[in-house]
């Protein structure tokens, strides 16, 4: 129900506006006109901006309004309602800080209006209904009243450094708050085997005492003794296994452990936190969509999402291995990836029950058809249909699970809006914690597919979707992100995470307190990209030169075949590159025709596209049939043929890599020209392989590429403009072919830096240590959200998703 209670004071928005309309009532009257003269519409920041640009123009006295302090409300607001004779804006003066003010033309009134009086517009705008006080709210804000979290935006995606500065120092200010550390050591077991402490050690101050007696004795003998050595003398004081192989690595962790007792810091309860041997089984949860290790790439709804688990599986197994060595423990741990087992492979591997993963030793797919009353489905249906038949998945799962593993695991990852939301259903009935990725969220994908949801739902059932999200985003313990702008966005755009901190869909539910990207469960952990298929062109030894003939021929051959069609007439050109799913949003053919169009950057290079399939009648996806019509019709349009070659998906890892290496000896470019791209593996492999990207400033790659440094942004809705930097490029690299190796070299320098598996596995794995112990300390309080939550997705989220029709045969 809508409460009316009075908004917070915002950062003095509304003393700014009003100020404004003191000191220059008549321009700021002009100017809010023409937005009301374009009758009831939802103004977005660009259409604001574009309209004071224009009244200046028309009437230079305008310009005081972009000179004082109304700019700052107008270039920080995101969007603005117009119902005349209002017009209220939507502020955010940064990443994470809202404010809404709504300005009455008639009455020259100016007030600040609550979030929830904000979305109630927002209703009225779309559907034209008036005030409704018995709107089903979400407001996650009485739960996490008492919790703690950062206020600087620069804060946000810090989460676990924020949470052990608020643990260390509860546990500094009170010596009680120590005893849920010992109580969580002394519950800790794997299969029934204790691990750390023993029943010897009741409390605190015997853990002390006990510490002390350990260090003494472990520091007089060498180092390298091995822990069974000391174990019968450990165990005597209460210790376990688990401290560490050896005397000095068991010495450094009881060190540690005293420290946090006599005075908490920060990084030391980071680093044992970190460092307990508390993972053992993990699930990764990724259900759309083929997942397989071959043949599946570039297939319908199969990307980087089935890349980057695939990866962070094997290093997560690598890291896991190394830990428990150093633990010395001897456990055998186990990665399953928990996947939808699809009877119609198309040639994959997807109808196999079980298919062990390459590279690893104890970390396995897992798949599990989903199943109606009707029994097994068998064909691949699309992610944006999968609604009705997740829970019966999850109860599957959760017993195939429990039946492969034989434990309960101590780690669920979910991946994507379906994989979050099972993982959420299975942490809950089994108590374990939970990791949320999203990968994507589509709500950013899709302008206002919140305020329209009806319009999409026949499509793409978004009130499922973000249904699905908010559950997944509330119920996890913490959400890993590969950016920053996943969650906040950068200082003009919103996040992804932040548009889901409030939002409407009219007739469904208002959220007035979504997710807060300020709370400490948010973490930004960059993946890479598997450096044995991606490494720099200048690698000689490792290249693999016997795969440069089918690449030559992928590339070259003059046969049009479902494979490859077009033909490159100047073969000494250089290429420009890109490779994607053939979506929409991917906007493959954006690239093909702002290429089409450029004279100059066609007389200086060739294109080079690796999208989807060439045949419409191979396609089984709306989007994808209408985009490759769309290339045909382009390539007919704009006589392409003789500079641009249209490769069909290619699924071989190696040859790709490779691919990317040859273009670069040919002083090529990659570009990545998506209307919004979440995250961007490909931007990341081609950097690995030193090839300059190109790429667009909606999304990761924005934060990935430092513009004109480690690559270059574009934007895709300005096309002449990306074609024309594009053409610069080579020409200024024809006058001086070192500016390609700097940029090149400098993509190389960013990868090292920021983008490799190690970072990622090392990071994870110490996240899982510090939020189960979070977990363990805030369960009561954390009670009350999950039953919130569980009323939610009974009365809410089932119905949603019955309402989608099952797929037919
Ligand atoms: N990919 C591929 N063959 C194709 C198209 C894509 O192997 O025909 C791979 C590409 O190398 C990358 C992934 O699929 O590893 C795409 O990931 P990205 O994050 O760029 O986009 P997504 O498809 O996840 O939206
Ligand atoms: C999904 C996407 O859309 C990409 O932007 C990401 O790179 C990929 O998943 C891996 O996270």
């Amino acid at each position: 129900m809508t409460t009316h209670e009075k908004a917070p004071a915002s950062p003095c928005m509304r003393e700014r506006v009003e100020e404004t309309l003191a000191d220059h009532r008549d321009e700021l009257i002009s100017l809010l006109s023409r937005y009301t003269s374009r009758g009831k519409c939802l103004l977005q920041s660009h259409q604001l901006m574009d309209e004071l640009e224009d009244a200046i123009a028309e009437d230079p006295a305008n310009k005081k309004l972009s000179d004082g302090c109304f700019n700052e409300v107008l270039s920080s607001a995101q969007e603005a309602i117009v119902l005349p004779p209002f017009v209220i804006l939507a502020v955010r003066p940064r990443p994470g800080v809202w404010a809404y003010v709504r300005v009455n033309m008639q009455e020259l009134s100016i007030d600040e209006l609550t979030v929830s009086e904000y979305l109630c517009f927002k209703e009225e705008l779309v559907d034209g209904r008036g005030f409704d006080p018995y709107v089903l709210e979400l407001d996650f804000e009485p739960f996490n009243a008492t919790f703690p979290r950062p206020s600087r935006s620069s804060s946000i995606g810090n989460g676990v450094q924020f949470l052990n500065r608020h643990l260390s120092s509860i546990m500094f200010r009170n010596k009680d708050s120590l005893e849920p550390l010992l109580d969580f050591l002394r519950v800790h077991s794997h299969k029934g085997h204790v691990m750390m402490l023993n029943d010897k050690i009741q409390r605190v101050s015997q853990l002390e005492y006990s510490l002390a007696g350990a260090e003494e004795y472990i520091s007089k003998v060498p180092p390298d003794t091995p822990y069974s050595e000391l174990e019968s003398k450990l165990q005597g004081m209460g210790f376990e296994r688990g401290w560490g192989d050896t005397a000095r690595r068991s010495l450094e962790m009881m060190h540690l452990l005293s420290d946090i007792l006599q005075a908490p810091d920060p990084s030391s309860l980071e680093s044992f936190l970190g460092q307990l041997p508390m993972v053992f089984n993990v699930v990764v949860l990724s259900i759309h969509g083929y997942f397989a290790q071959t043949d599946v790439l570039g297939l319908p709804d199969t990307g980087g999402q089935v890349v980057y688990v695939l990866d962070q599986v094997r290093a997560m197994e690598n890291e896991m291995i190394k830990r428990i060595k150093n633990h010395g423990l001897n456990i055998t741990p186990r990665i399953l990836i928990v996947t939808r087992l699809i009877p119609e492979a198309r040639g994959t591997k997807c109808d196999q029950r079980l298919e062990k993963i390459d590279g690893c030793e104890h970390s396995h797919i897992l798949r599990v058809p989903f199943r109606t009353e009707q029994g097994i489905l068998k064909q691949w249906i699309s992610r944006f249909d999968v609604w009705p038949y997740l829970e019966k998945f999850a109860e599957d799962a959760g017993k195939e699970i429990r039946a492969e593993m034989k434990a309960v695991p101590d780690l669920l990852i979910g991946n994507y809006s379906d994989g979050n939301l099972v993982a959420s259903l299975l942490a809950y009935k089994m108590g374990v914690t939970q990791c949320t990725i999203a990968h994507a969220l589509e709500k950013t994908k899709y302008p206002d597919s919140d305020i329209y949801w009806k319009k999409h739902e026949e499509k793409y059932h978004f009130s499922c979707q973000f249904t699905a999200d908010l559950l997944a985003m509330q119920h996890s313990d913490f959400i890993i992100t590969s950016t920053y702008q996943e969650i906040a966005g950068t200082r003009n755009v919103v996040g992804q995470y932040e548009s889901h901190v409030a939002f409407t869909m009219p007739g469904l539910y208002r959220v007035v307190h979504g997710i807060d990207v300020f709370d400490p469960k948010f973490n930004i952990v960059s993946p890479g990209a598997d450096e044995s298929i991606y490494f720099p062109y200048t690698d000689k030894e490792k290249r693999l030169t016997n795969l440069q003939a089918s690449i030559e021929k992928l590339l070259f051959d003059p046969e049009q075949n479902e494979e490859h069609i077009g033909v490159l007439k100047d073969r000494s050109k250089p290429i420009i590159f890109s490779m994607a799913r053939l979506d929409r949003v991917k906007n493959i053919t954006g690239l093909v025709e702002m290429y089409a169009k450029n004279k100059k950057l066609r007389e200086l290079t060739n294109l080079v596209v690796v999208a989807g399939y060439n045949d419409v009648k191979k396609s089984s996806d709306r989007e994808e049939k209408d985009e490759i019509e769309k290339m045909h019709n382009l390539i007919d349009q704009y006589d392409l043929n003789g500079s641009l070659r249209w490769i069909s998906a290619q699924s071989n890892k190696a040859r790709n890599g490779e691919l990317y290496r040859y273009i670069a000896d040919k002083r090529g470019i990659f570009v990545q020209p998506a209307f919004y791209e979440a995250f961007g593996l490909t931007v990341v492999e081609a950097m690995t392989c030193g090839l300059p990207a190109f790429a667009t400033l909606h999304g990761g790659p924005h934060e990935i590429i430092e513009d004109g440094v480690s690559g270059f942004h574009i934007d895709p809705y300005h096309a002449e403009k990306a074609a024309t930097r594009m053409a610069d490029f080579f020409a200024k690299c024809d006058d001086d072919p070192s500016y390609w190796v700097k940029i090149s070299e400098q993509a190389l320098q960013r990868i090292r830096e920021c983008y490799t598996w190690n970072i990622y596995s090392e990071r994870l794995m110490t996240l899982a240590g510090v939020y189960s112990f979070w977990k363990y300390v805030s369960k009561l309080e954390r009670r009350e959200t999950r039953r919130y939550l569980e009323m939610f997705y009974i009365l809410k989220f089932r119905n949603l998703a019955k309402s989608v029709p099952y797929a037919t045969e």
